[in-house]
């Protein structure tokens, strides 16, 4: 069977699971949230990456489901954290273009007691937006509802300036080829400060992704970028894990 055929058939609750991955402060360290990140265990395969079924996902609609399965588990998990800490949820515009995504994010936070101002989503944009007026109108919906919208992997594939443009992010999150470049490439620290540069002139904060040396982390700092992720503050964390870390106090 092809993986495709596998995915339709897998029993999404019982193959799907979530990490989480922290989001510090650049300058002090001081946890802010947790990004849920979807890892698929094939029953024969194993664990399969994101990058291997989204883009599949995506193109056969089955992304809906995946999307409302981590969407569900991810607010259920962050509403019993000890720390009330912000929980950044993928999506995809796919997600986005449909009439009812605000509807279930709604729905969902209802139902799990998450407060909608703990809640952010990461759009993404691994396909071009089509439904320019639906996803507008959906982020409007959000935002208006408390829920923050980050704008994803800013500076590749589909995410760029006019994106930045068209939708009113609360936040930009540069893409992890930028952070992992810029020791070597000059052109990538200069990428990184204008992105830097354009947060503030938008005044909403960016966040670099993919840091994994001290040294990414200092030019960071020193670019005034205000949040971090990656794995120099350790690997993905599995829900019991977070519970547990949160009942310590930290
Ligand atoms: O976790 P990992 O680094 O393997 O993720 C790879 C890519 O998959 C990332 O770009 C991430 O945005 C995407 N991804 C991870 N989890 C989800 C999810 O729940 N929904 C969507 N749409 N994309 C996800
Ligand atoms: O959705 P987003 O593009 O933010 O996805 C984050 C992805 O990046 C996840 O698949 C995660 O596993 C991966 N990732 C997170 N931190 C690091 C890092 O420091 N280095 C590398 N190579 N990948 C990372
Ligand atoms: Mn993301
Ligand atoms: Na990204």
């Amino acid at each position: 069977a092809t993986l495709a055929a596998d995915l339709r058939n897998a029993t999404i609750d019982n193959e799907l699971t979530l990490v989480f991955q922290r989001q510090n402060l650049a300058k002090s360290g001081h946890l802010v949230g947790y990004e849920a990140l979807v890892r698929w265990r094939h029953t024969e395969k194993g664990p399969i990456a994101p990058e291997d079924f989204i883009p599949m996902a995506e193109r056969s609609g089955i992304i809906l489901d995946i999307g409302s399965w981590v969407l569900e588990n991810a607010c259920a998990e962050a509403a019993t954290w000890h720390d009330p800490v912000t929980l950044s949820v993928n999506a995809s515009p796919v997600q986005l273009s449909r009439s009812d995504f605000a509807g279930l994010v709604s729905t969902v936070l209802l139902k799990t007691g998450l407060p909608a101002e703990r809640l952010e989503i990461e759009l993404t944009e691994s396909t071009p937006i089509d439904d320019h007026e639906r996803v507008h109108e959906t982020i409007r919906t959000l935002r208006k509802m408390g829920v923050r919208v980050a704008m994803d992997d800013f500076g590749t594939g589909y995410s760029s300036l006019n994106t930045l443009q068209a939708f009113p992010f609360d936040k930009i999150k540069v893409d992890r080829m930028f952070t992992q470049s810029l020791e070597t490439n000059p052109q990538s620290r200069a990428i990184l400060r204008s992105a830097i540069l354009l947060g503030h002139s938008f005044k909403i904060p960016v966040i670099a992704e993919g840091v994994e040396t001290e040294r990414q982390l200092k030019f960071l700092q020193e670019a005034g970028c205000r949040e971090v992720q990656g794995f120099l503050f350790g690997k993905h964390l599995v829900p019991e894990q977070i519970r547990k870390l949160r009942e310590g106090g930290l």
